[in-house]
């Protein structure tokens, strides 16, 4: 690749080309996000908007996920790709350009529900589940949430109680992704001896999805609450190997992880409509993008969402090399959702009333991205982790 400074001369560059952070990516890596990039803008781009009118994720989206090689595709082996963390970043970036609703659907598939399975279940559980989800025959959703127990989920209340071998559970999850279109659910409870993970499938009698509607966020995403009222289940589905919340709190720097690189794509993706649109819409006889208030605005998103990547691709090294601390996702969860946010809501500004329509992406990333600051821990949840690394007290009960 040619530095910045020396290529030929362009007058005008995209966002990210003025920080060349793509110098900082291997072949491999360039080469995954080109391609989810090219897939999102032919086939699930065309569709996106009236997929978010109408409050629908198709089902047969995830084989579409499954044969590009996109769940699951940082794990090793069972039908995964085994790709780098990067790469697996960038290819959610790339997904949440389109929209925040395809991400969280490989997020939940890959990060949360394969992870469990693979990081804490048997051989004969992996066998059985991995293959399928790699390659969207089966979904899969992560049951941690309830309605009391949001950013606590150590004060659950569903309980898993033994009755000879088997395993009964009962209680509720809420705001639960994939949980309408999921075929097993890795579901937390409690039991006498702590915490344990359990995969139900979902299909068991007793466990029934609601679906949540009249969402104004993540419209192209089922989010649902599940019940579990004695679901009786086989000892073998139990995760052998999770004991405690910190098995599940694992399965999230997974997902967080992603998200740090995710919501940079919902950001980019507004940035170069604004800038597209700025360019074109003529007021006080000039061009929108020629006015200076109009160019700070375009210039301080840039550097930002520069910082951002800047801050993903050098966590993802880290997680590549040697393996990323929870609070250093925070880091990136907090800065880049947060960033990302504020990089939508002042591009919806510069498309003026045309912004507040489905035909232009800000607004629709950034009632996005309302969610994706409180799911996968609040930002103040990030706060406060960040705070417990810095002084030693966790401030997180009083
Ligand atoms: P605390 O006492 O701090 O920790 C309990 C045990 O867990 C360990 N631990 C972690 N392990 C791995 N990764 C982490 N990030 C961990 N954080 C803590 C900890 O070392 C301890 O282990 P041990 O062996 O000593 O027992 O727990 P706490 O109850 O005080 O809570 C800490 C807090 C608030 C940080 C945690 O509860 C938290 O992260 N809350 C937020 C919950 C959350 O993020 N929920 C997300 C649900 S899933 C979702 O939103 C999916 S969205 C869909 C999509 O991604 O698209
Ligand atoms: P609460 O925990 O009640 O928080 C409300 C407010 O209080 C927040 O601002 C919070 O930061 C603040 N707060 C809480 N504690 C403190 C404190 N100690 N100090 C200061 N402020 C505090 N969960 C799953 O398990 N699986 C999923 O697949 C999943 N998908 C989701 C999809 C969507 C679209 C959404 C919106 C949520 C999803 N969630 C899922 C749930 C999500 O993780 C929770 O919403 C999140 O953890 C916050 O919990 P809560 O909604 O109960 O809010």
């Amino acid at each position: 690749m040619t530095a910045l400074a020396s290529a030929p001369k362009k007058t005008i560059y995209a966002p990210l080309e003025l920080f060349d952070t793509a110098r900082l990516l291997d072949d491999d890596e360039r080469e995954i996000g080109a391609t989810v990039r090219k897939f999102v803008d032919t086939v699930l781009r065309p569709d996106i908007e009236n997929w978010f009118e109408s409050a629908t994720l198709p089902k047969e989206l995830a084989k579409e996920f499954g044969a590009l090689g996109l769940l699951g595709m940082h794990l090793d082996g069972y039908g995964c790709a085994g790709t780098n963390a990067v790469s697996y970043g960038l290819a959610c970036m790339e997904l949440e350009a389109g929209d925040s609703g395809f991400r969280s659907f490989v997020s939940v598939q890959g990060s949360l529900s394969m992870f469990s399975i693979h990081r804490y279940g048997s051989e004969e559980q992996k066998n059985e589940w991995l293959p399928r989800l790699a390659t969207g025959e089966a979904i899969g959703c992560f049951g941690l949430t309830e309605p009391d127990f949001g950013s606590n989920p150590a004060g659950m209340r569903t309980r898993a109680r033994r009755d000879g071998t088997d395993w009964v559970l009962d209680g509720t999850k809420m705001w639960i992704t994939n949980g309408n279109l999921a075929d097993v659910a890795t579901v937390w409870a409690r039991t006498e001896d702590g915490i344990r993970g359990f995969l139900v499938p979902t299909d068991t009698a007793g466990f029934t999805a609601n679906a949540i509607h009249r969402k104004l966020s993540l419209r192209a995403s089922v989010t649902s609450e599940l019940v579990l009222d004695n679901v009786r289940l086989p000892a073998s589905a139990q995760l052998p190997h999770a004991a405690g919340l910190g098995a599940p709190l694992s399965c999230l720097n997974e997902a967080r992880f992603g998200i740090v690189f995710g919501a940079l794509g919902a950001a980019r993706d507004s940035l170069e409509t604004a800038i597209e649109y700025t360019g074109t819409r003529s007021v006080f006889d000039r061009p929108l993008s020629s006015y200076q208030l109009t160019q700070e605005k375009l210039a301080n998103m840039t550097v930002e969402l520069g910082k951002g990547m800047l801050l993903a691709i050098h966590l993802g090294r880290i997680k590549d090399a040697e393996g990323v601390a929870p609070e250093q996702i925070s880091l990136g969860k907090l800065n880049n959702v947060r960033e990302a946010l504020a990089i939508a809501r002042e591009c919806r500004t510069l498309l003026g009333g045309s912004g507040i329509t489905l035909e232009y992406s800000p607004l629709r990333h950034a009632n996005n991205l309302e969610s994706v600051l409180t799911y996968e821990g609040t930002s103040e949840m990030h706060l406060l982790s960040i705070g417990k690394a810095l002084t030693g007290h966790a401030a997180f009960r009083s």
